[in-house]
């Protein structure tokens, strides 16, 4: 077990074997100029400063062979998966489903539905593709994880109010530990990026824990 001490709002414990990293939707639609993120109007250099710190943790879990989990929101292309509400959102010129530079938008095998190289999957690795935001809809990520003996989840990914905070909320639901990783989740909204990290922890950390990704791979440095 590691704990981290300077966990908000007080000590995270984990068993390092049953704790998944948990990367949510980092792909080019969100990341990108031409995708989804910028066909709602959003400035999508705000997301790039979780990258480096998500990679750092992705490397970390690689080299001790834990658990990791990626996701991708995306829809098939006939779009049976998306229901009408959520494709009317938006009300800009490009909406799902439309071509857009990287393809059509949201659509799974497109070019932008794809997680960015960086943070590309390995073998071996969880990859849940989901059409909401959250990553328990209408996908098996749950029967994976307990199929796995996984308790513990540290998110990360984009968007940190909408995609990570849902799916961070169906996961407390379920009974897992969950944290947020701080730096490694990115908004087009840096004050709704902060007013989610208050509203997790706040109440005795009702929906979880949060802590920066430099405690959590202190301590797992010195974890033995
Ligand atoms: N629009 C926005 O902030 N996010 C999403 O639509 N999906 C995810 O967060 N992945």
């Amino acid at each position: 077990m590691i704990t981290l001490a300077a966990a908000q709002p007080y000590p995270y414990t984990f068993p390092p074997v049953r704790t998944a990293l948990v990367l949510i939707d980092f792909q080019r639609d969100f990341l990108e100029p031409g995708g989804f993120g910028a066909a709602l109007g959003n400035d999508v250099s705000t997301l790039a400063p979780s990258l480096a710190p998500a990679q750092a943790l992705l490397a970390a879990w690689r080299q001790r062979g834990l658990t990791v989990l990626h996701t991708r929101e995306g829809h098939a292309p006939d779009l049976r998966d998306c229901p009408p509400s959520k494709l009317i959102r938006g009300g800009g010129p490009l909406t799902i489903g439309d071509l857009g530079p990287l393809g059509r938008i949201l659509i799974q095998g497109e070019p932008g539905h794809a997680i960015i190289p960086a943070l590309a999957p390995h073998p071996g690795e969880i990859v849940i593709d989901k059409p909401g935001k959250g990553m328990f809809h209408r996908t098996t990520v749950d029967q994976e994880l307990r199929h796995r003996g996984i308790t513990h989840l540290m998110f990360t990914g984009v968007t940190t109010e909408v995609c990570v905070q849902t799916s961070m909320r169906e996961a407390n639901d379920r009974g897992y530990e969950c944290l947020l990783v701080e730096d490694a989740t990115d908004s087009y909204f840096p004050a709704f990026k902060a007013a989610t990290l208050a509203m997790i922890r706040a109440q005795g950390g009702i929906v979880g824990w949060t802590a920066s990704s430099t405690l959590i791979l202190e301590a797992l440095a010195h974890a033995h």
